[in-house]
């Protein structure tokens, strides 16, 4: 325990917070931030651990990171290493990665590529569905390997995108439906033969609720993202009841090119807070893609893509993920929880399996506006961590109207947390 979360620790045991937590969140006025030991509190972290980040379904990454038998990535969440890998029969599994014999990480890299998976301790090996194959002879005659396994997590792929669940029960709902529209309307981009162009793993000091928070709301756009503001247009979505009618005017004639071409862009959101929504959202008039000057990031366009002014096609999936799909490359943004204080955000930015790089793309260019972004995302979440540590604090209201996504970021998290709570 580090010494910024002793300094924030109100709870003695992980059963009194809990029970304030539910106390906090059923109290909370939903158009206000949260009590501070919702973002700060030791015990509150580990709650969230347990009934968001071990139950819900996360967003681990895209099935074109792996597109061989086994190819994998690893993930950290929380304390729990996860392994993501192809099989042979070209399935995508998830296993915690934790050895059956003493409980060695197995792989210990981001991202690789194996025949079968050795541990690097005493050397177990798992084929690629995660039977044990071989624990050497030193574990004697009576040792039964079918029952030395490693562990599945459920995992679930969509449009290319690949979610996991550590909760012994996956969680039901509306997921599926949100999954078959995730295929519908990413089809155009035949994720299967992309790529990564690039990577960033951004760690920042600050929960991750606030991280999801700031991304929630556009009211600090214009005082922080000089580059981004280059090509994004502030409303949220097509509904946005602050877009003026020349930004509904842009978007009607870009959406009828865009059904003209069978593009699909319609707002679609499932679940409480609209967990899971989807909608294409023009960029400025005039701009293809998020560079820092509006213009190709990419010479080659995505699968059978043939416009490049396609805006952004926004994907939220809460608690961990939001993302840009645009022509000519995509933009994935993953959030895992660290501690109480500590989040780690990973960006990755894709582009066509054919465009080469220094000739097609430069990579530079095509993270330039982001990792801009990111990094102003980042001072703007510590600055709001270490306020909110303060014993002058005082949850404050959010603007209903630039800061609605934010209330239903923590509608969403309310209602879940409170509803595991409850079992
Ligand atoms: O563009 C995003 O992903 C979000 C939405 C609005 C502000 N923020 C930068
Ligand atoms: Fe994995 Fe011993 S801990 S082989
Ligand atoms: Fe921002």
């Amino acid at each position: 325990m580090n010494q910024n979360d002793l300094l924030n620790m109100r709870y003695a045991t992980i059963t009194e917070a809990r029970t304030d937590m539910y106390k906090m969140l059923e109290a909370r006025p939903a158009n206000y931030s949260l009590d501070a030991p919702l973002y700060n509190d030791p015990h509150m972290f580990r709650v969230d651990m347990e009934e968001i980040f071990q139950k819900e379904w996360l967003f681990v990454g895209m099935t074109s990171e792996i597109p061989k038998r086994g190819d994998y990535i690893t993930v950290e969440i929380g304390q729990n290493p996860v392994l993501i890998i192809r099989d042979a029969d070209g399935s995508v599994n998830a296993f915690h990665n934790t050895c059956r014999h003493r409980g060695s990480r197995i792989c210990t890299e981001h991202r690789g590529k194996v025949a079968n998976l050795v541990c690097p301790y005493h050397q177990w090996t798992y084929d690629l569905k995660g039977n044990l194959l071989f624990a050497g002879t030193e574990m004697g005659d009576s040792f039964e390997k079918q029952k030395h396994g490693l562990k599945k997590a459920h995992c679930k792929n969509a449009g290319g995108f690949i979610f996991v669940s550590l909760a012994e029960e996956a969680p039901q709902g509306d997921f599926d439906e949100f999954l078959a529209t995730l295929d519908e309307y990413m089809a155009p981009y035949d994720v299967e033969n992309t790529k990564l162009a690039a990577e960033s793993n951004m760690y920042e000091r600050a929960n991750w609720k606030l991280v999801l928070e700031n991304n929630r709301e556009c009211y600090h756009c214009a005082g922080s993202h000089p580059e981004l503001l280059n090509t994004l247009l502030e409303w949220d979505d097509t509904n946005d009841p602050r877009a003026p009618q020349d930004f509904l005017d842009h978007y009607a004639a870009q959406a009828a090119k865009w059904d003209a071409e069978g593009i699909p862009h319609e707002h679609k959101s499932y679940g409480p807070g609209r967990r899971n929504r989807i909608v294409r959202m023009p960029l400025k008039k005039g701009v293809k893609v998020m560079t820092i000057d509006g213009g190709e990031g990419c010479k080659k366009l995505m699968g059978n893509i043939q416009n490049p002014e396609l805006g952004s096609m926004r994907i939220l999936h809460l608690p961990n993920s939001w993302n840009h799909m645009q022509s000519d490359h995509f933009i994935v943004f993953r959030v895992l929880p660290i501690s109480a204080q500590e989040s780690m955000v990973t960006t990755k930015w894709f582009v066509h399996k054919d465009a080469v790089e220094g000739v097609d793309y430069d990579p530079e260019r095509l993270r330039q506006v982001w990792d801009a972004t990111n990094d102003q995302d980042r001072i703007l979440g510590e600055q709001n961590q270490l306020g909110i540590n303060s014993i002058g604090y005082q949850p404050g209201p959010y603007s209903e109207t630039y800061e609605f996504g934010v209330m239903n970021f923590l509608e969403w998290y309310s209602e879940t947390i409170k509803k595991n709570l409850s079992k």
